[in-house]
């Protein structure tokens, strides 16, 4: 009786949980961008120091609550050799973010490569899909438009067959702006 009710109570109040891949190169600004998200929506989180935050290696975890949802985020390294372990994760994911360092132009055509072998990837289809053109603070870095036209050629078919959004963001600054969406 008491394991009935002890599970009806932890049903109840058990929050709904989504899992959210942060994908992108080495550098891009992933664990900066969560670590900014974690403060923002938990202003008592003791975020880390952007001075002490080390490119991702192998997998950092993030878990923000908003209301009764819980967004678990992974952000995962963007080395080469851990982009082979990517798609480990795809199965399980409800969302995804991507995430482009606007700041560096010679990486670019890297980024959508490792962009193009994920958007073809059919566990992932459906899923719904955030670009980041990141480090906007920078001085002279790509817009958003420029990362979404470089990126649409990855695979403009594929992105086509989610609900996908562009934005421009700063995970230094926690400032971003809204753009139309890519498919629309
Ligand atoms: P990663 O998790 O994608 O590998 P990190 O990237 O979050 O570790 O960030 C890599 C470097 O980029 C860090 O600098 C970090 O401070 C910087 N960075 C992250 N986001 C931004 C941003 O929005 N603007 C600027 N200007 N820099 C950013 P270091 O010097 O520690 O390597």
């Amino acid at each position: 009786m008491f394991h009935l009710l002890h599970g009806l109570y932890k049903r109840c109040t058990q929050k709904k949980e989504y899992f959210i891949l942060i994908l992108g190169l080495d550098n891009a600004g992933k664990t900066t961008l969560l670590e900014k998200a974690k403060t923002k929506f938990n202003p008592s989180y003791n975020s880390l120091n952007p001075q002490r935050i080390t490119a991702t290696v192998g997998l950092n975890i993030g878990k923000i609550d908003i209301g009764d949802v819980r967004l678990s985020f992974w952000d995962l390294g963007g080395q080469e050799e851990l982009q082979a372990l990517w798609d480990k994760y795809y199965s399980e994911c409800h969302a995804i973010v991507y995430v482009v360092d606007a700041s560096d132009r010679p990486r670019l055509d890297e980024s959508k490569a490792a962009f193009a072998s994920m958007i073809h990837n059919p566990h992932l289809d459906g899923i719904p899909l955030l670009l980041l053109a990141n480090k906007q603070d920078v001085e002279n870095p790509l817009r958003v438009n420029d990362v979404k036209s470089c990126l649409a050629e990855a695979g403009a078919p594929y992105i086509g067959r989610r609900e996908c959004v562009a934005l421009a963001s700063s995970g230094l600054t926690g400032n971003g702006s809204d753009i139309p969406e890519i498919n629309n």
